[in-house]
């Protein structure tokens, strides 16, 4: 059998790490099957445990933006683990990223660094709260900011009152500050601050939502979400952990010409090491400990490994005077590639594209919302995905994510991918009825 080292190691894993897994989405649950375990990346190619080769669209969720296992990348975190890796006390590696990320966003006028994207919308948000001393946020259905408590909610039965735990674990007391309405729909957020009225401190959105599947902001969205913020004294929080240096130089808040008052950041700005950040506004960030009285801190927090790494990655990128033309120009030979290979097998399908991000649906009509996404074909979508696994690419193992691109990616290997599509569609179709599985909370 052609992964039985996976389904072995799987087994092994399964005896000791709770559901075999360090984060659910890495079990296969959504696509079925018994997840590829894998040994190395190299580029935009991984290898798993039997020595087959991918062609890798996940990227690790979207941090390889110049591919595996980059040699500047690479040299720089060996070079810093020389140094030692970790000392619990400031070094001016934490300054140099900075540096860099504030030059190419420029909100972001102080910053903080953390080991993850959801310490960094945890922290972010309260923040906001005590900036703000109000205790509610508003985030929208479908959008993630991580498994903090206060992002684990789904709307409740009215649009408008508390949500409702995602997850067992998150108390109605957490639910209750915690408002939850549709993405894409200004008006809704005009709804929620008259219902809650100076009791918000915070409008969290993913300005391109990239985890129910990706779902653009409607033209003028994001203007319209700063408008409301600034009409009822509220931040506006950029939850770019998947968007910055991803749908451009500068992200979301560049492409859209939105300045939020606070951004969250991962993924890219460590390089496939473990860094998260949230930074914004001065005056904000002031609040923040040892300045301020908002509590925030980090054992790990800018540790030099994965500041070399962040920063190795960030100059490629921010250097690549061509990097997001080219990721650009493959990302949509992609898109249209799949549009025509979807037609030609008569598939309903929608497909979305922002920088070197991309997503598909398969569904009938186009997605703006949750309600929109959840019409997908979840049963085709992982008959999809194990025929182009089988034929060594690998796709997101869930209809709710979206696809990456890296500057390790080449045309050829965009080639093979649509020839691979368009022989797994004509097996995928033997798939049965649509069937409507809602996004996991992760
Ligand atoms: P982490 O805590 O996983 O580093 O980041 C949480 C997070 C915050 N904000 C956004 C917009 C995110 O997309 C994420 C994490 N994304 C998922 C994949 N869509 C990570 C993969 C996983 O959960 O294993």
């Amino acid at each position: 059998m052609k992964n039985e080292r996976s389904i072995s190691a799987f087994t092994r894993a399964r005896a000791v790490i709770a559901g075999g897994v360090n984060s659910p989405v890495r079990a296969f649950k959504a696509v079925g099957g018994s997840p590829i375990f894998f040994k190395s990346g190299s580029g935009a190619y991984l290898r798993d445990l039997n020595d087959r080769e991918y062609l890798d669209f996940v990227l690790s969720w979207g941090p390889l933006i110049v591919g595996h296992a980059h040699p500047a990348v690479v040299k720089a975190i060996a070079s810093a683990a020389q140094r030692g890796s970790s000392f619990g006390a400031p070094t001016e590696a934490e300054s140099e990223l900075a540096e860099i990320i504030v030059g190419m966003m420029p909100s972001i006028e102080r910053i903080r660094f953390v080991s993850s994207g959801t310490e960094a919308t945890m922290s972010a948000i309260r923040l906001a709260r005590g900036f703000t001393r109000r205790p509610k946020i508003v985030k929208f259905a479908g959008c993630y900011h991580g498994h903090a408590d206060p992002f684990l909610i789904a709307a409740g039965s009215g649009a408008l009152t508390a949500g409702v735990p995602s997850s067992p674990g998150v108390t109605e007391g957490t639910a209750r500050d915690t408002v939850v309405v549709p993405f894409n729909d200004a008006d809704a957020v005009a709804r929620a601050f008259d219902a809650h009225p100076d009791a918000i401190a915070a409008v969290v959105v993913e300005p391109y939502a990239g985890n129910m599947g990706l779902v653009p902001p409607r033209p003028g969205y994001l203007a319209q979400l700063r408008a409301a913020c600034d009409r009822h004294g509220a931040l506006l929080v950029f939850d770019e952990a998947m968007t910055g240096f991803r749908v451009a130089r500068g992200g979301a808040q560049a492409l859209a010409d939105v300045r939020p008052d606070l951004t969250t950041l991962g993924k890219a700005i460590g390089g496939g090491l473990p860094v998260g950040a949230f930074g914004g506004r001065a005056d904000v960030m002031a609040y923040l400990a040892p300045d301020g009285p908002v509590y925030q801190a980090g054992t790990l927090s800018g540790n030099p490994l994965a500041m070399a790494a962040g920063i190795a990655t960030l100059k490629l990128v921010r250097d690549d005077a061509t990097l997001y033309e080219r990721l650009g120009v493959l990302t949509q030979l992609l898109t249209d590639g799949l549009e025509a290979v979807f037609e030609k097998h008569g598939i309903a399908h929608q497909t979305a594209r922002a920088g070197s991000m991309f997503g598909v649906f398969f569904a009938p009509e186009p997605v703006h919302d949750l309600t929109g996404a959840m019409r997908a074909d979840t049963k085709l979508f992982a008959a999809f995905f194990h025929a182009m696994l089988d034929r060594g690419i690998y796709l997101a193992p869930s209809q709710f994510e979206t696809g990456f691109v890296s500057s390790a990616h080449t045309t050829a290997d965009i080639e093979r991918t649509l020839a691979a599509a368009d022989a797994a569609l004509a097996e995928a179709r033997t798939v049965g009825p649509q069937s409507n599985q809602p996004p996991s909370p992760r």
